[in-house]
């Protein structure tokens, strides 16, 4: 008996190949299970499906242990890309997390009240960004676990204080202690590496509490200092000036495009992109749907970037960000 299943099922399947995180695929699977007829035509899938499920749900169950007991520090990476919060003790990095997303780190006039990791999602249009939130870094010390996470991230955002004197030896501080742990921040790796070891992490900084006294002063002397090694954006997390400004800089800076699939006749669905890093190709867009799926690619009809409106492209044309694209295999 064939299988005859609807398309709903092979629509679920195709975004189970698209979507980043355990919860994400399990949520799917049970979609599928759900659509999936029930009958001797489909007792082999029904079968593959249930044994696929529960081997996710052994492995989630195991990461979960793990990170309980051995490995406290590890971040499930989830959403587009992932930033992480970097800077000196109470200039308003936990503040930063609580203005940007939902989560609700603690946030205290003292200093050194974050001491581990919490994340949030941050919505920017049609994506989500994890942003990491992190124990502050001083000149005597950096939790020794810090490095391997910030070695990790798309994206540092260097956090300074508009409201404080000493801005300059604080920021100092950090860039210092991080070259200690072989981390360097940079605006953009080098094409060629001065050292192997050396980790080059691209950054940018936010200087916040720009609502406070003299914070204008401050930034011009952050800016003379610092502007011809990061961009530095201004802001004020509590008043929340300058975050929407930040957070498309954020974007910018971390060098991903979204593109779009759609089928013959139809239009693009826009909550979905498929995200690349920046001067990836037709191809690099089809190998994220699917392997197979990039071998058998013949040629796409592309809308956005290209010279005109549904031109047919071949697999190393360029993509830029909002281009649609419809394969053809
Ligand atoms: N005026 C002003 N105060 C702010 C701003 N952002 C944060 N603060 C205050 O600065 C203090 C420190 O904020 P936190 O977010 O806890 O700072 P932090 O960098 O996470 O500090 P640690 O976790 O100790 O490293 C709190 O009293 C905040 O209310 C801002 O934009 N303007
Ligand atoms: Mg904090």
């Amino acid at each position: 008996m064939p299988a005859n299943l609807p398309p709903q099922y092979y629509e679920a399947e195709r975004r189970y190949r698209l979507v980043k995180t355990n919860q994400e695929r399990l949520a799917i699977l049970k979609e599928m299970w759900a659509i999936m007829p029930k009958h001797k035509g489909t007792d082999k899938l029904q079968a593959d499906l249930k044994a696929k499920i529960s081997r996710l749900k052994r492995e989630m169950q195991k990461k979960t242990q793990v990170g309980k007991s051995t490995y406290s520090h590890h971040i499930a990476r989830e959403g587009a890309a992932q930033v992480v919060l970097l800077g000196p003790s109470n200039v308003g990095k936990s503040q930063i997390l609580a203005s940007l997303t939902d989560a609700s780190p603690q946030v205290a006039p003292y200093p050194f009240t974050t001491r581990d990791t919490v994340v949030g999602m941050m919505k920017f249009e049609n994506i989500n960004i994890q942003l990491v939130d992190t124990p502050p870094i001083t000149r005597e010390y950096m939790e020794p676990w810090l490095s391997e996470i910030i070695r990790e991230t798309d994206l540092v955002l260097l956090t300074a204080d508009l409201g404080r004197d000493s801005l300059l030896e604080d920021i100092e501080a950090v860039v210092r202690k991080l070259e200690e742990s072989k981390i360097k921040l940079v605006a953009r790796e080098p094409e060629v590496k001065v050292t192997q070891e050396m980790r080059y992490k691209r950054a940018i900084v936010g200087a916040n509490k720009r609502d406070l006294p003299n914070a204008n002063k401050r930034l011009k002397t952050l800016k003379d200092v610092y502007s011809d090694k990061f961009p530095i954006y201004s802001l004020s997390a509590t008043s929340r000036a300058g975050l929407d400004h930040l957070k498309e800089k954020i974007y910018k800076a971390l060098n991903i495009i979204r593109v779009y699939t759609k089928s013959p006749g139809k239009g693009a669905d826009r909550s979905e992109p498929i995200i690349l890093k920046k001067g990836s190709r037709v191809i690099d867009a089809a190998r994220a749907i699917h392997k197979d799926f990039a071998n058998k690619l013949r040629y796409a009809r592309m809308w956005g970037s290209g010279k005109f409106e549904g031109q047919k492209v071949q697999k190393d044309h360029p993509l830029e960000d909002g281009d649609i694209l419809e394969f053809h295999i």
